[in-house]
């Protein structure tokens, strides 16, 4: 079943997200094909490399929704609403748990979907290396702009700017959402930029750091360009967490805050609910979170985030081994 979802805005924007809901005999079959998964004892490693063998079994709207993700113009953001997830544990309060070794059901259904857009992988540090990262509010985390804080902004950002091959896919998987507290996504027409400021965005010179050092991150920081890729359909990676300009000159500074201005003026908020999978570009779509406030009653907000690269081989030589889909934070 396919059809435009209006999501309304905190933001003035209504834009069209590409949906498709899924109805109750499709949603019987994909608990089918996860049950089957997780009684075959597969481990999460195992389960996330062959991830699209077992996609096959999803129903074949769905598939076909799915694979077209990479394809089709206006899909930088898209949902899938109406999918089977689990509410039997709390949501968690001080750590993740660690998952890899058995295949929960609420992994299972983004790792599964997450896999026919390439390959899903996990990142060396972050959360154990578990195949999906645990999105929910930390009482330790409440000031910092990160997934896991909560009072705090996390300010307009692609995933993982600091990394060399950061997912060029990502989904967030809302298991519980009691207040509906939206994710903010941009779709900004770079087009629309001054062509001065998209040369001096261009410029290998600014500053990517990871948001947070210490458990989730490495202290790296590098210096790349905002905006490449193609001229025609030019990529992105924004992080406003930290200074992407330090020790540039104020015309790089004005560039910078002509492209936030644009993405504000681009954005519109999506309050996912349980079941809800939303597919963001990570090369086109820079995302957000306003604060919100937690209880740590393990009824908080919680998502799962699970990454894709699509262009798995090409990077195999920044891989630790060709096979492994758990990879450094050098990645
Ligand atoms: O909580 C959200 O809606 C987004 C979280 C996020 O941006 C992240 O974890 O990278
Ligand atoms: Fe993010």
């Amino acid at each position: 079943m396919l059809d435009k979802h209006e999501v309304g805005s905190g933001v003035e924007n209504t834009i069209s997200i590409n949906t498709y809901a899924v109805d109750e005999t499709e949603n019987t079959s994909i608990v089918q094909v996860i049950d089957d998964c997780i009684t075959s004892k597969t481990t999460m490693l195992e389960f996330a490399r062959d991830g699209r063998v077992f996609a096959q079994d999803l129903p074949v709207g769905l598939r076909k929704f799915t694979t077209g993700i990479t394809k089709t113009l206006g899909s930088e953001v898209v949902l899938i609403s109406g999918l089977p997830f689990d509410t039997s544990q709390p949501t968690p309060i001080d750590d993740a748990p660690k998952y890899n070794e058995i295949i929960e059901f609420n992994d299972a259904v983004p790792i599964l979907i997450s896999s026919m857009l390439g390959q899903v992988f996990s990142l060396y540090g972050v959360q154990h290396q578990n195949m999906t990262s645990d999105i929910f509010p930390r009482p330790s985390a409440k000031d910092l702009a990160i997934g896991s804080g909560s009072r705090t902004d996390f300010l307009w950002h692609t995933d993982n700017a600091y990394l060399k091959h950061p997912g060029d896919y990502f989904s967030l998987y809302c298991i519980r959402n009691p207040h509906n507290h939206p994710t903010n996504i941009s779709v900004p027409d770079l087009n629309l930029l001054s062509a001065g400021t998209r040369r001096l965005l261009s410029e290998d010179v600014f500053t990517v750091t990871a948001n947070r050092l210490g458990e989730e991150a490495t202290n790296q920081s590098r210096k790349r360009p905002i905006i490449w890729g193609h001229e025609m359909s030019p990529y992105l990676t924004f992080n406003l967490n930290y200074d992407m300009c330090a020790g540039l000159a104020e015309e790089y500074h004005s560039a910078f805050m002509e492209l936030k201005e644009l993405i504000v003026a681009s954005a519109m908020s999506i309050p996912l609910k349980p079941g809800d999978l939303l597919f963001i570009d990570n090369y086109k779509v820079p995302h957000s979170r306003d604060g919100f406030t937690a209880l740590f009653d393990g009824r908080d907000r919680w998502l799962k985030r699970t990454y894709v690269s699509s262009g798995w081989r090409e990077v195999v030589k920044d891989r630790t081994d060709p096979w492994n889909v758990q990879v450094t934070s050098n990645f």
